[in-house]
């Protein structure tokens, strides 16, 4: 009998969701490139597990239930094109392919037009996770062919984590169409990224306040059991709490930060669609300027800070805060994107099931996401995250303490490019009447680009000859 499922590419992801899928009763005929990886995997599997090794592409087609579903989770980039290719001569009308991958959003677009002229569906999920994600349920945003999702639909709920007061919602719903599955993924690793550096920086605040790795493994572990509650916390207290030859490992490690660019990618996006994404910026940049190492160095012998230490007022219960906070603002930043990329492109994306989905099985997994699923299941159009009255009573509380905290770091020399960027995007939030009214002058004086004027309707343009030596053309009038 024909197998279930086929997938295609055994490294990390691949076994782990191989495993999952046969956990769950689905037999399995797997690829990989080079054959030797294939046949030492099968090899590890138990006899309940049904996992059938296929050494050539014509095999493994052949081997798998029509329509056929194939999941890829090779190296995304030119390794996903150079599978479809070889994979579409074999396929046939009404297949189901599903790129598991990293993929970028784009090249899922095209994926999804260009197959859908050899009448194969195709679908660009993001699986979050990691290893243990992929094993024991990841959280999967499935996005492209429509048609596809009746066909998968069980399969994929049924191997993705689960959250909820009963642990029975599974974290895999219908993102939307084209690329907007692997966007949303995406947009979850630049998420990633900023959660990253916001718990960078109290490690950093929280060391310049004298406090041993080891002490600090207790205050993440506490703030474990309540509104941080959070994978990222959790595995953070156990790095800090981790030790080589008696002492804390974390000392050892050099602070050069990698990235595999789907922060960048976030960053990307927000640019093209004019979103401020400031606190994830601030993140990716964070890791490129600590891959300086000795750069930094030489700057660390030449450049001067100030000789205070850290303000001794400062407690850990405000760096609490300051964490809070900043993450509150990335994701009213992230949501702001999604809800900006779902109208530009017509994805009509779900945010408080997206929101939902990143509950459990991914590396943002955190208590707080279930605050904002209610956010957005109170109100879909809500404009922003900040207005909802939650989020609104916890920024108003936690500022406060995210403001002592930027205040005493940037006073003691300590750098918090996430905590300052999240104090200026929340105090430039709300500040109706900010400065811009210079930059518009300024654009008006040197470039002709007209102004708008309180006292007039919105969309009256005004333009004045502001050194007395020019025209009344106007930006528009003229060609630079
Ligand atoms: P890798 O991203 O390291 O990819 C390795 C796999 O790609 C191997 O099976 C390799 O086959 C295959 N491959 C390559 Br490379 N070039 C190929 C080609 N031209 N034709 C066919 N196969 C090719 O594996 P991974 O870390 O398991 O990740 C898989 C996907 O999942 C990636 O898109 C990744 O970004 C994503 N992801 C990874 C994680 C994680 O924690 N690792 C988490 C979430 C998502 P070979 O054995 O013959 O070299």
């Amino acid at each position: 009998m024909a197998a279930d499922v086929g997938l295609i590419g055994l490294a990390v992801m691949g076994q782990n969701l191989v495993l999952n899928l046969a956990d769950h009763g689905y037999s399995v005929a797997v690829y990989n490139r080079t054959t030797s990886t294939t046949e030492s995997f099968v090899a590890t599997t138990t006899a309940d597990q049904d996992v059938r090794a296929t050494t050539t592409l014509a095999e493994f087609v052949d081997s798998v239930e029509r329509p056929r579903r194939v999941i890829l989770l090779v190296k995304a980039g030119p390794a996903v094109d150079a599978v479809i290719e070889d994979l579409v001569g074999l396929l046939d009308a009404g297949d189901i392919v599903i790129d598991g991958g990293n993929s970028l959003y784009t090249d899922t677009e095209r994926r999804v037009e260009g197959l859908a002229d050899h009448g194969i569906r195709f679908i660009g999920s993001g699986v979050s996770g990691g290893e243990e994600g992929a094993r024991h349920g990841p959280s999967i945003m499935p996005g492209g062919s429509e048609e596809a999702w009746p066909h998968v639909r069980d399969m994929l709920q049924a191997i993705a984590a689960k959250a909820g007061p009963a642990d029975d919602e599974p974290c895999c719903d219908w993102i939307g169409p084209g690329g907007s599955g692997h966007y949303v993924k995406m947009i979850h690793n630049g998420i990633e990224y900023g959660d990253m550096q916001v718990l960078a920086e109290a490690y950093l605040v929280l060391t310049a306040m004298g406090l041993s790795p080891a002490a600090q493994a207790e205050i993440f572990a506490e703030w474990n059991q309540g509104r941080l509650q959070s994978y990222l916390v959790e595995i953070t207290s156990g790095i800090l709490a981790a030790t080589e030859d008696g002492s804390a490992l974390i000392d050892v490690i050099l602070d050069a930060a990698g990235q595999k660019g789907t922060g960048k990618w976030t960053v990307i996006s927000a640019m093209e669609l004019g979103q401020p994404m400031m606190l994830v910026t601030e993140a990716v940049g964070a890791r490129m300027l600590s891959s300086f190492v000795d750069t930094r160095a030489r700057a660390s012998a030449l450049l001067q800070g100030p000789s205070t230490a850290l303000d001794p007022a400062l407690t850990p219960s405000d760096v609490a805060d300051a964490v809070y906070a900043a993450k509150i603002t990335s994701y009213a930043q992230g949501f702001m994107l999604l809800a900006d990329a779902s109208n530009s492109r017509e994805w009509d994306l779900d945010l408080a099931s997206i929101a939902a989905m990143w509950r459990a099985g991914c590396i943002i997994r955190a208590a707080f996401l279930d605050d904002i699923a209610h956010a957005y299941r109170d109100a879909p159009l809500l404009e922003n995250l900040l207005f909802d009255h939650f989020f609104t009573d916890a920024i108003n509380g936690a500022a406060v303490g995210l403001r002592k905290t930027v205040v005493a770091a940037a006073a003691a020399g300590v750098p918090v490019p996430a905590y300052a960027s999240a104090l200026t995007f929340y105090d430039g939030f709300r500040t109706a009447r900010g400065s811009a009214n210079l930059i518009q002058a300024q654009r008006d004086y040197f470039g002709a680009h007209t102004y708008e004027r309180i006292d007039k309707p919105r969309g009256e343009w005004f333009h004045t000859d502001w050194a007395g030596t020019g025209g009344t053309a106007r930006s528009g009038s003229y060609s630079a």
